[in-house]
């Protein structure tokens, strides 16, 4: 049983935080995923919008995630690692070499990021969905609805 691990906010879950998932699944047999707790966040100052709760059940919904255990601290790597008898601890390419000291305990990959989507974009495309462009968005939906209509 080939065990791999990883850890992660994963907030508001996308393409980005799935591919990686399930890259890192496909290079064993048992996916464990450290979710950051809410008070680890403060520590990474993230700020997540789902609570830890709904990002853990979220994540541990995935098909390709075998286990969620909460990520509390930067220190608890090792630990799982011995704990769960990890062989391949991976996570992306934006953390190139800052876990290599894990090397000693257990395989390190680093996968490529998925480009042009992040938690931190899509935040801001929908912090600017106010009420004004969901009336504009409106408008133009009745417009195309008469149009429909006057054709049919
Ligand atoms: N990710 C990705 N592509 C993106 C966005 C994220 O491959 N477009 C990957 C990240 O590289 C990471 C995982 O998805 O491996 C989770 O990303 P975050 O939720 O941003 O987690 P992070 O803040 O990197 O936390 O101790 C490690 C930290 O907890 C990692």
């Amino acid at each position: 049983m080939k065990t791999i691990i990883t850890y992660g906010t994963f907030d508001l879950l996308h393409i980005g935080h799935i591919n990686m998932l399930e890259r890192l699944r496909a290079l064993g047999d048992r996916l464990i995923v450290g979710v950051s707790t809410d008070e680890f966040n403060a520590v990474k100052d993230k700020n997540s919008l789902y609570s830890y709760a709904d990002r853990a059940k979220i994540v541990g919904a995935l098909r390709c995630v075998d286990e969620v255990i909460p990520e509390n601290d930067w220190q608890q790597k090792r630990k799982d690692i011995e704990k769960y008898s990890v062989d391949i601890f991976g996570i992306g390419a934006d953390w190139q070499g800052k876990f290599d000291d894990l090397m000693s305990h257990c395989e390190v990959v680093y996968l490529p990021r998925t480009p042009s989507i992040s938690t931190t974009n899509l935040k801001k495309v929908l912090s600017k969905i106010d009420d004004t462009s969901i009336k504009k968005i409106k408008q133009g939906l009745d417009g195309v609805l008469e149009i429909v209509k006057a054709l049919e």
